[in-house]
């Protein structure tokens, strides 16, 4: 039976005092409206984390999906991957491919592990993305929950630029979209029609989610997942597609089920951006990528 490993007492680390009356550690919003931290760089003590964290034995999963010509994206997925995301943890890569014979072999450091996972290709990219909530919430049940503590679901198309560590750990978490984090809710591009069920009013909304992250507990990510998936299923159901597919689904479950955990466009950045001198530090951005080839 699944039990929650729990941290034991901190002891010889010396690190700064925390001081109530400090001024804030960063200019970014530290703290949603119904308490969960958001995480960006000055907001944690990456030693103490690991002091933390460590002697837990933990294990991360990520699943992430390269079906078609985003084989290419693998190799500079998995070796930034390597440089930068939880290292000195057990993390167990699962890959979902069509096409098992196009991963390059990347040397993986001790303690970690790929999988890989065939799937069918589709010709359609509508149809590949709507599945991959219900990909990953069918792997958990038939395997990852027995094999991770944590599960984050990445895109591909992307890579690693900085530590990517345990502060982003929790239950269930969202990271903020690189593109929508100065706008009002009303501007959020949001499923607006109401006969889907990603469908999200004026008046709602915290952040505007990306698709391209999002995780936490292995048992909490299954239920994000279902339900995800059963809006995807409601709306085909009716004929009709979310303005962003899944993100859409994605963004109307946050609403209903807030995030224990929001990451800071730090975790989940675009390269064509400028980068904002708010953002301290970029650990994790999409390559840029010729659309025109990916999708021909
Ligand atoms: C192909 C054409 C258009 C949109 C998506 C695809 C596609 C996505 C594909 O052909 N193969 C594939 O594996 N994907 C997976 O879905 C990748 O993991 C990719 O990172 C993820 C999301 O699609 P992206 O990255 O093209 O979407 P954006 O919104 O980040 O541009
Ligand atoms: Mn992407």
């Amino acid at each position: 039976q699944f039990r929650q490993k729990s941290f034991q007492p901190v002891t010889k680390l010396q690190y700064p005092q925390p001081m109530l009356l400090e001024h804030r550690p960063t200019e970014l919003l530290t703290l949603t409206p119904w308490l969960a931290p958001i995480i960006s760089e000055g907001t944690f003590n990456p030693e103490l984390l690991q002091n933390m964290y460590q002697p837990l034995n933990l294990t991360i999963g990520v699943t992430v999906f390269a079906v078609g010509k985003y084989t290419c994206f693998i190799r500079p997925f998995l070796e930034s991957a390597e440089k930068f995301f939880m290292r000195g943890y057990q993390v167990h890569y699962y890959l979902f491919t069509h096409n098992p014979a196009a991963v390059p072999r990347v040397l993986l450091g001790p303690g970690r592990l790929l999988s890989i996972i065939p799937i069918q290709g589709h010709s359609q990219w509508e149809e590949i993305s709507m599945r991959r909530m219900e990909t990953i919430n069918k792997h958990i049940a038939n395997r990852a929950h027995q094999e991770v503590d944590y599960l984050f679901c990445l895109d591909v198309d992307m890579v690693f630029h900085n530590p990517w560590g345990p502060e982003t750990l929790g239950d269930l978490v969202a990271a903020i979209h690189p593109g929508y984090f100065a706008v009002s809710r009303q501007q959020f591009p949001y499923e607006r029609r109401q006969l889907s069920a990603a469908f999200v009013a004026d008046n709602e909304g915290d952040f505007y989610y990306g698709g391209a992250v999002f995780g936490g507990r292995v048992a909490r990510v299954y239920e994000f997942t279902r339900g995800c998936h059963m809006g995807i299923l409601a709306d085909k159901a009716n004929g009709i597609m979310a303005a962003w597919q899944e993100e859409s689904h994605l963004n109307r479950h946050f609403i209903w089920h807030k995030p224990s955990k929001v990451l800071s466009p730090e975790y989940l950045w675009d390269d064509r951006k400028p980068q904002p001198p708010s953002l301290k530090l970029i650990r994790f951005s999409t390559v840029e990528k010729d659309n025109s080839w990916l999708r021909s």
